[in-house]
């Protein structure tokens, strides 16, 4: 990218005067759920706001195998260690789509990374929680990848063709991640009294922070009236976060847990469940850097792209030295 900058936030874009002609062609672009692609004119604001957005969760898919990588060696049985390394290589696919989907918008993957080493970019709060039993990479499959599908279906009719895409696919996989998350807590749940108290500790930990997982409540949510005028979000975070709760307090039911939540209840009036208020400030502490583990996956990230250096150098070499046959191979 080489006429575009990252900002403090890791938004990026080449300077675009604003044009009113365009402006109302991309404004009824969006209006008729048309798609804007990357080519297309758009306002500087959107598309720093998108690679905000979109590269924020590519860094979340791509620091999000860390708390599950640290049970591949430790995973109970050869079936489960299985499914467990195919859906980090999910994950660090997802990244891929994502830092694609976000470098259409003119910044580079190298660029992305720096911010996200350098703690400018954030990445969702939930990955900064440890992993102190096996539970909790079944909590993870049900509870995180569950909230995850919940807000991605909505990002499905993003206004944005090469990030809705993506989501199409991404959607998909998380909801075989979902699944089996829920298959390894049922297993958990209808085992030994141990395995009972393990998979309703794990509940315990998890719950909280995947709902914390849709960002602040809606009127402490700075981007979302644009985010929503754009079509960026389909639906707003509480919405969400409330369409979370209801599908998940059955599922636990049936697992036979309780949630760790003595506010909540059905409310027959708004067809809703009722729940207590989330602890704002734990969200904020986290989401600023200062979390059970943030430091320790930022280190890890960094430690992971500093021994990758070697690829990366070896890659740029191979190609060079390609394009330098074939250039010689045409003046023959
Ligand atoms: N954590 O005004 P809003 C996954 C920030 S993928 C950290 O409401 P917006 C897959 C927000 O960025 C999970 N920061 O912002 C997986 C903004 O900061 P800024 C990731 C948060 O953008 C599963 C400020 O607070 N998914 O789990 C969080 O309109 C299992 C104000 O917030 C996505 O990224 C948070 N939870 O709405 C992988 C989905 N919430 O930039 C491995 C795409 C808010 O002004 C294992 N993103 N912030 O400094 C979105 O839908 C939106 O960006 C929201 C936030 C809903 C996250």
């Amino acid at each position: 990218m080489s006429d575009a900058t990252l900002d403090s936030k890791g938004g990026a874009g080449p300077a675009v005067a604003d044009d009113p002609k365009r402006r109302a062609a991309f404004d009824a672009r969006v209006a008729a759920e048309g798609k804007v692609e990357p080519r297309d004119w758009m306002p500087e604001q959107y598309r720093k706001t998108l690679i905000r957005q979109i590269s924020q969760h590519a860094h979340s898919e791509y620091v999000g195998m860390l708390p599950e990588g640290n049970w591949v060696t430790r995973a109970p049985t050869l079936r489960r260690k299985a499914v467990l390394l195919a859906k980090i290589q999910d994950e660090a696919g997802h990244a891929l789509y994502l830092y694609g989907a976000a470098e259409t918008m003119g910044v580079s993957r190298a660029e992305m990374l720096d911010a996200l080493h350098e703690g400018k970019a954030k990445y969702s709060s939930i990955f900064n929680y440890p992993t102190l039993t096996w539970a909790d990479v079944a909590a993870i499959g049900w509870l995180v990848d569950g909230a995850a599908i919940v807000n991605q279906v909505a990002l499905q009719r993003c206004s944005y063709g090469p990030y809705a895409r993506a989501m199409v696919r991404i959607c998909k996989e998380e909801s075989f991640h979902q699944r089996q998350g829920y298959e390894a807590m049922m297993a958990l749940a209808q085992g030994s009294p141990d395995q009972k108290k393990m998979a309703q500790d794990s509940l315990n930990r998890w719950w909280w922070p995947s709902l914390m997982m849709f960002g602040p409540s809606d009127r402490d949510s700075p981007h979302s009236a644009q985010n929503m005028a754009w079509k960026i979000k389909r639906e707003s975070n509480d919405d969400l976060r409330q369409r979370f709760v209801d599908m998940t307090v059955p599922q636990a039911d049936y697992l036979g847990l309780t949630m760790p939540d003595p506010d909540l209840k059905w409310n027959e009036e708004r067809g809703h469940y009722d729940f207590g208020e989330i602890d704002w400030d734990e969200f904020w502490r986290v989401v600023k850097g200062n979390g059970v583990c943030n430091r320790e996956r930022l280190q890890a990230r960094r430690d992971a792209h500093d021994k990758g250096a070697w690829v990366r150098e070896a890659a740029v070499a191979h190609a060079e030295k390609r394009a330098a046959r074939s250039l010689a191979q045409a003046a023959e």
